[in-house]
């Protein structure tokens, strides 16, 4: 059977962001947060997902998104509509910042991981050129420690010249012990892959053969 295609993206809009997740909107929907080093393309990538070239704020500085935003999406999967939430959390391992500032990023997104109700999955980005360094290990631990499901993404993999692509994805399966799911901004390369994870986590796609024929009656 042909892999399910990718979800149709009827809407994307900016919903709100906060320092902590307690000031956030309460969760009404199925939420994906995205997490990785400074840098590394996490709002690149969300903007991607949704084909939006600006929802989120880009930049080639390091630590350009500071807070946790929230953004949803109506998503068509054949003839069924769904919402998701998305999160784009700081990037985390930026070396530049104040002391201060740096302090304040473990706290925001360890009270998110911990509190956030409405979490189903974490989708961990690292880049394909660097691999993955100590603080995305400690993520994924962490991750697991609590319970919720993440989802490795190698991403900037256009920066590979296409005969490194390959070997650099399965590189990585040993170091962290799962595979990654290879991703790239700039082509769309892995965006029905990472779509099907996101929609198998948030329960979104629907199992008719599970719920029968007379279910719906
Ligand atoms: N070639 C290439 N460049 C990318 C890709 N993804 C992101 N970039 C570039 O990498 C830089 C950082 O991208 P962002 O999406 O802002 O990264 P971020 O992880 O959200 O960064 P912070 O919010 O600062 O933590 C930008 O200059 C992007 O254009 C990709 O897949 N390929
Ligand atoms: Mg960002």
């Amino acid at each position: 059977m042909a892999a399910a295609p990718p979800p149709k993206v009827l809407d994307a809009t900016f919903l709100a962001s906060a320092t902590r997740q307690a000031a956030l909107p309460p969760p009404s929907f199925a939420e994906i947060a995205f997490a990785g080093r400074s840098n590394v393309g996490k709002s690149s990538l969300i903007n991607r997902l949704v084909n939006r070239r600006k929802l989120v704020r880009t930049s080639s500085t390091p630590g350009c998104t500071r807070g946790l935003s929230l953004f949803r999406a109506t998503l068509r999967f054949g003839e069924d509509d769904a919402i998701m939430d998305l999160v784009d959390l700081p990037g985390y391992g930026y070396a530049k910042r104040s002391k201060v500032e740096r302090r304040s990023w473990g706290p925001m997104i360890e009270g998110f991981l911990e509190e956030r109700v409405g979490l189903r999955a974490v989708v961990l980005i690292i880049d394909i050129r660097r691999g993955p360094e100590d603080d995305d290990g400690q993520l994924l631990e962490f991750l697991d420690h609590l319970g919720i499901a993440s989802v490795l993404v190698a991403t900037k993999l256009d920066k590979l010249p296409a005969n490194k692509r390959k070997p650099a994805l399965h590189a990585l399966t040993p170091q962290l012990g799962r595979r990654a799911i290879g991703f790239s901004s700039v082509t769309g390369e892995g965006v029905a892959p990472l779509w099907r994870r996101l929609a198998k986590l948030a329960h979104l796609l629907p199992d008719r053969e599970a719920r029968g024929p007379s279910a719906d009656a």
